[in-house]
């Protein structure tokens, strides 16, 4: 497959890192397409764990070009941390590229993200405090600052006041907050100019390029679908497109040239930060699945909420992200459960819904309507082959590719690249 999408089909963390790696082994360039650093995924290769961020997950294999694609925000700072804490690990940055049209994020839309989140009060998102949301805001109100920027002070200097001009009103009226000084962003930004230049491309360029050359692409998404600006839970979503339309704009390359669209989904359900969440178990319950599954943010380090795969969800990114496949990841985790209870569709108010809701009202509404299907108690982590699996996974799989209406075409049954169960 010439170009492949790789998306969360829930609310992050479905394990796209893994499902990127292991694809991206094969391919020539892997390219990431929207979020930040707000990001966090974890690739497990020979026992050895890697927490990345910003850093696209193809980095990790040899041969692979990775980019930083035009719809990412770009923490400098963070970039470079990463690029040494990999080099550090004696693993090979040299071929990272990042698109000349990047917007960056500098350090007044950090402070920015976590005194906005502040004056939400109760309403608040629980972002990652990244600057994630400023940044996008910027680019869409027109007063970004792009990786090209950085090349030119002057116009980096009338960008700066450009933006300040009116966040220092907001930071000094509003928030009670010191004013920014252009000149310190200024020179905070121009610090990174010189070791940016020579990884800057035209990401667009470079991507149609290697699929005239026949080459492979990798088209990987941060967050997931109901995480997307547009087609997620607004407003608990993250400010970029996470769903594969993304990778069109976010990477510039025309929907014609996709080839195949892959979905990670959990065996369960994880949401980390605010806002509905269906089939959410509390108490006893939710602690003892978020501590069999080690569910803890990768970036933040917060407890995930925890609860049960939701079909409504699947068969929603299934249809807004056209999946080809579906990568079901962490059955393992739901080994020694006497029965696994599967959200087929939801009750709101008493009307049976077996697609989601078009109005927030009413998912806020939706409480799930469960089918239970028998557990098994045998291990799976060391099981390669389909029908190796006890009856009860295999019939849980074929369960949820049907209801999900996609196949399932790779399973997961434990964090390391070779733990995985591929279908032909
Ligand atoms: P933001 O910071 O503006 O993107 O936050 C907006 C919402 O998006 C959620 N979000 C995430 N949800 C799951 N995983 C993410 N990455 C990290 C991880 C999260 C972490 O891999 O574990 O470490 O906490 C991620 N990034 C953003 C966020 O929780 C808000 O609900
Ligand atoms: P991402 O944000 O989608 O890349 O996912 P994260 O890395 O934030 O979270 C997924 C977690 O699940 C990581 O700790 C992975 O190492 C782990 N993981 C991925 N696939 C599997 C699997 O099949 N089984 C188990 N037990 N862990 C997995
Ligand atoms: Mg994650």
């Amino acid at each position: 497959m010439p170009a492949v999408i790789v998306v969360g089909t829930q609310w992050g963390d479905e394990g796209k890192g893994k499902a990127t790696d292991q694809i991206g082994a094969d391919v020539d360039l892997v390219v990431k397409f929207n979020g930040g650093n707000n990001a966090g995924h974890t690739v497990v290769v020979n026992g050895e764990k890697y927490a990345l961020h910003l850093l696209p997950a193809g980095i990790l294999s040899e041969g692979v070009t990775p980019i930083i694609g035009n719809g990412v925000v770009v923490d400098l700072e963070v970039l470079f941390q990463e690029i040494e804490a990999l080099e550090a690990r004696g693993r090979d940055t040299s071929k990272l590229r990042i698109s000349a049209n990047a917007h960056v994020i500098p350090s007044y839309n950090r402070a920015m993200d976590r005194v906005t989140e502040k004056f939400l009060g109760k309403r608040q998102l629980g972002t990652t405090g990244r600057g994630i949301g400023p940044t996008y805001a910027d680019k869409m109100n027109r007063i970004g600052i792009r990786v090209q920027d950085l090349f030119d002070e002057s116009i980096l200097r009338q960008k700066v006041e450009g933006a300040l001009s009116n966040k220092n009103h907001l930071f000094t009226k509003v928030f009670n907050k010191p004013a920014v000084e252009v000149e310190e962003v200024v020179q905070e930004l121009l610090a990174f100019a010189d070791r940016v230049r020579p990884m800057v491309v035209d990401c667009s360029l470079e991507v149609n390029n290697a699929l005239d050359a026949g080459k492979t692409v990798l088209f990987e998404a941060g967050q997931a679908t109901m995480l997307d600006i547009d087609h997620g839970t607004y407003p608990f979503v993250t400010s970029s497109n996470a769903t594969s339309g993304g990778a069109c704009t976010g990477a510039g390359v025309g929907p014609t040239r996709i080839d195949a669209v892959v979905g990670v989904t959990k065996a369960y359900a994880t949401r980390v930060g605010e806002g509905p969440f269906p089939t959410e178990l509390f108490g006893e319950e939710g602690e003892d699945l978020r501590a069999r599954g080690g569910e803890y943010g990768v970036t933040t380090g917060r407890p995930r909420r925890t609860g049960w795969f939701d079909a409504v969800v699947g068969r929603y990114a299934t249809r807004v992200n056209g999946l080809t496949d579906l990568v079901v990841t962490k059955l393992d985790v739901l080994t020694g459960y006497e029965q696994i209870p599967v959200c087929v569709a939801y009750d709101v108010d008493g009307v049976r819904f077996d697609e989601m809701p078009a109005d927030q009202t009413s998912f806020h509404h939706a409480k799930p309507i469960f089918e239970y299907l028998p557990g098994w108690t045998e291990d799976i982590t060391q099981v390669r082959k389909f029908e190796d699996l006890p009856e009860n996974a295999q019939r849980y799989i074929e369960f949820l590719e049907e209801i999900s209406k996609v196949r399932v075409s790779v399973i997961g049954v434990g964090p390391g690249r070779e733990a995985s169960i591929v279908r032909h």
